[in-house]
């Protein structure tokens, strides 16, 4: 492996990175951090010393880039996201660090299991699933391209909530993350900002006669930023996610409290913390809840005012705003941002509008996620005007400014108009977020080639006709620092062997283990190492769910949350039709499979949860049937999380992408098992088409209908009874789920899941359903040829560099920011002398 930088002073215990430094700076926390002797110390003393020993060495680091950073020419890019799914940061940490080998030997010496002390860390579930964790990869890559960056969001007190499964059925827990406290952040009070919310506004001349606007706010609460650093790999630059918190603007309510009502003043400040306290856990269903709109502009808010600081910080005026930040709205969560930066410019700063405008835009750019229209954001009118009453009168006119010119550009297109307009007034009005979002950025993009293609056919059609110069498309990638290096530690020494440890910070490198997969000795370490990895999972699946699987069977995985449209139920109905197969005929040859599922569902989507009950209960008849209980294995891991994830990505043999085509915008999950070696079955869907192509069509199991294909099916009327009537293995599957076989006899439990979609089916399971089961046969074809099977892996997990979020956020740098690498030089101490001493008076004057 390639040596880390090394500081000059290697006997600083702060910082120096040398395993018996190391074990010094540890005990030193044990003792002055936890309050201990180590003797004394419980596990989580142990994690949280050792989490600041490698803190120390990241502050190094982060003042040392907050220097290089000041008043540097390139711009910033801020990015905004109501979410970001980090993941556990220790182990990261040690991984960018280059310190791994250095602190578990540390760690060895002390009779310390390293890997113990890495489970104890509660990680932070600050986001629902593929856009928050995208968001954190994100991150990882824009540190380690040096690029000057800031990730805004929300420090929830209560992340997404923990999943547990009784009797087969899904149960909520909160997510007390914080029980333990964060060593990962740092509170920078002296930054907080106020933030106001509902009131009324007021129309007036100022005394030099000119016309403003003053927003008179029903109540303020105060944004705290919670600073975490992030460190790039083995560079020196670690860049901040800032995430708010939301207080009360003073502990008392003084006036209430004089008039003796000591609870209701408390209580006050109750409800401005409820702000922050929890994350929704819905994934692409809008809601139109009061409370989050209140979350999303507080966020928001607290973030441009921020920005607005570093730039006078910087001394600049805030009419070069968009020549500092380059600012990136994850979807139309933080889009309110483009009213809030309007009103910041011409309320307080007195800009003309025009010009405001023209800063706003030149700011922002918008990604899109989603093709779902039920995940859509619109707000309400009145609800909108009662939280944000300036807001939407800004938003009224940057809407009439804009009708006019479609009015020029498409003379007489009504229905155009009202297809454009930010307001929707079909029904109850609307404010249209996705329209806003596109309206005030200059760059538009989809996460994978299909899905903005079907962005600008489609969801946002008439907004392509508009502005086409403004689309473009970056597909998504996901960092090989967490899901490959440190999630897969044999396969990384493996691959580090044969073709050395480039590959970390430049994925394409990987190509070059392409001729290793026609090499016989080097695919049995290969499967070796992937057999070591599954042998883990059992145990975990053991201890997890009390069910012993068979690490030679293939492990077949569905892990992401549960939708209709990702189809988990198609595949519960192909485990059906193997259980029918050998039921029927006892000899059947079946290759040996463990389905392994995982996912939380929304607390509020029926549906959803009934799917995870059909899974749990065909686990149920299946796993308990001796006939078939050898060969087939059926199991639901609660509680999937990103450590979950790191722990099952590198174990699977088979992955499941079965969308319905045209639905998943892009999917992340396929690109981390690619990189892992397991092979992905799946439509034609997101980025499934793209991985296809990468990986080469002998490795990908591609099946279904086309986009297109679904399309003209519906166009010509689809039927779903026509599949069930003419397809004997499906009657036969759809049959046995009436007859109530997988719910103890009754009958009516999965009913209306299956007659919904003999009559409706909206997501065409019984279209795909023979496509599917035919292509999982020559999945098991290919498994029982071992050596191909190999060198499939082999050639997938090389080919599968296109997908590293560098490329991504190299695409986004060159294509939307304009943004270029700052380098870090690292400060260091002069020998014994506290940091910077003489320049920290000069400051102070
Ligand atoms: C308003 C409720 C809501 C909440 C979250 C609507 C939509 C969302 C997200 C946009 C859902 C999401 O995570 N989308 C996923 O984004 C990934 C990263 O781009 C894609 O890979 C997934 O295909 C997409 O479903």
């Amino acid at each position: 492996m390639k040596e880390a930088p090394r500081p000059e002073h290697a006997d600083d215990t702060r910082t120096a990175l040398s395993s018996a430094t190391i074990r010094r700076a540890f005990l030193d926390h044990v003792f002055h951090t936890q309050g201990k002797l180590p003797g004394h110390a419980s596990q989580n003393d142990l994690y949280q010393a050792l989490a600041h020993t490698v803190r120390d060495r990241l502050v190094q680091r982060w003042i040392s880039t907050a220097e290089a950073y000041l008043g540097q020419p390139s711009r910033t890019v801020a990015y905004l996201s109501a979410e970001f799914l980090m993941g556990p940061h220790l182990g990261n940490n040690l991984v960018n660090l280059g310190i791994f080998d250095e602190v578990r030997a540390a760690m060895a010496a002390l009779g310390l299991d390293l890997d113990q002390i890495l489970a104890q860390e509660d990680e932070p579930g600050l986001g629902n699933g593929g856009l928050g964790r995208l968001a954190a990869c994100f991150m990882d890559s824009l540190a380690t391209l040096e690029i000057p960056a800031l990730g805004y969001g929300i420090r929830y007190e209560y992340g997404i909530f923990q999943q547990t499964i009784i009797d087969g059925m899904q149960v909520e827990k909160t997510d007390t993350w914080l029980r333990n406290g964060n060593p990962w952040e740092i509170q920078r009070s002296e930054w907080a900002v106020q933030v106001r919310l509902g009131g009324h506004s007021e129309h007036y001349t100022d005394d030099r006669g000119h016309y403003r606007v003053r927003w008179v706010p029903a109540k303020t609460v105060v944004g705290v930023p919670f600073d975490s650093p992030i460190l790039g790999y083995r560079v020196n630059t670690v860049n901040t996610l800032r995430l708010w918190r939301a207080e009360a603007t003073e502990a008392f309510d003084f006036h209430t409290f004089n008039r003796g009502d000591y609870l209701g003043a408390v209580s006050k400040k109750v409800t401005s913390e409820n702000l922050t306290k929890v994350l929704y856990p819905n994934d692409e269903t809008q809601q139109g809840k009061e409370l989050r709109l209140e979350q999303q502009y507080f966020f928001v808010a607290c973030s441009l005012q921020d920005m607005l600081r570093l730039l006078a910080a910087d001394g600049m005026p805030v009419t070069r705003f968009h020549e500092k930040f380059a600012v990136q709205l994850n979807d139309t969560h933080p889009a309110v941002g483009i009213a809030e930066l309007m009103r910041l410019l011409v309320d307080e700063h007195d800009l003309p509008w025009d010009e405001a405008w023209d800063i706003t835009r030149r700011a922002f750019a918008y990604t899109n996620h989603t093709l779902l229209p039920e995940a859509l954001e619109q707000w309400p009118l009145p609800l909108f005007g009662r939280v944000l009453p300036r807001h939407l009168e800004i938003i009224f006119e940057i809407n009439a400014r804009f009708l006019d010119e479609v009015r020029i550009r498409f003379f007489g297109d009504e229905s155009r108009l009202a297809r454009l307009s930010l307001i929707d007034e079909r029904g109850e009005r609307h404010v249209r977020m996705a329209n806003l979002a596109c309206l005030g950025s200059h760059a538009i993009n989809g996460v994978a080639e299909l899905h903005s293609r079907l962005m600008r056919e489609d969801v946002l059609k008439d907004i392509y006709a508009m502005w086409p110069e403004k689309f473009t498309s970056i597909t998504n990638g996901v960092t090989p620092r967490r899901w490959l290096a440190l999630s897969n530690p044999r396969l990384t020494r493996l691959v580090t062997q044969a073709i050395g440890d480039g590959w970390i910070a430049d994925l394409d490198r990987l190509h070059a283990l392409e001729p290793f997969a026609e090499d016989a000795g080097f695919r049995q370490e290969w499967q070796r190492a992937r057999r070591e990895n599954k042998l883990e999972l059992v145990t975990l699946i053991r201890d997890a769910t009390g069910v012993t699987v068979d690490p030679d069977s293939m492990f077949d995985v569905m892990v992401k949350r549960i939708h209709e449209y990702k189809r988990q139920h198609l595949a519960v109905l192909h485990i059906i039709a193997l259980y029918h197969r050998i039921k029927s005929d006892p000899h059947a040859e079946i290759v040996p499979r463990t389905f392994l599922f995982a996912g939380k569902a929304a607390p509020g989507y029926h549906y959803a949860k009934l799917m995870i009950r059909f899974i749990t209960s065909v686990a149920d008849v299946v796993n308990r049937d001796p006939q078939v209980r050898d060969r087939l294995k059926v199991v639901f891991l609660p509680n999937f999380n990103v450590s979950y994830g790191q722990r099952i990505y590198p174990a699977a043999d088979l992955a499941e992408q079965i969308s319905l085509a045209g639905k998943e915008a892009s999917g992340t999950g396929n690109m981390k098992f690619a990189m892992n070696g397991a092979i992905n079955i799946g439509t034609m869907d997101g980025a499934n088409i793209e991985l296809r192509e990468a990986v080469g069509a002998d490795n990908f199991f591609p099946f279904g209908l086309t986009a297109p294909e679904v399309y003209a099916l519906r166009a010509d009327g689809y039927d779903p009874a026509t599949y069930y009537h003419e397809n004997a293995q499906l009657r036969a599957v759809i049959d046995l789920i009436h007859q109530g076989f997988f719910s103890r006899g009754d009958p009516v439990l999965f009913r209306p899941q299956f007659d919904e979609h003999l009559r409706n089916d909206p997501y065409l399971l019984m279209a795909d359903f023979a496509s599917y089961v035919d292509c999982q046969q020559h999945v098991s074809a290919a498994f029982s040829d071992t050596p191909r099977w190999q060198r499939m892996s082999v050639l997938s997990c090389a080919r599968s560099g296109r997908f590293s979020s560098d490329r991504a956020i190299r695409e986004y740098c060159e294509r939307i920011w304009k943004v270029q690498a700052v380098p870090v030089r690292l400060l260091h101490r002069a020998s014994g002398a506290p940091w910077h001493m003489e320049e920290m008076k000069e400051r102070r004057g």
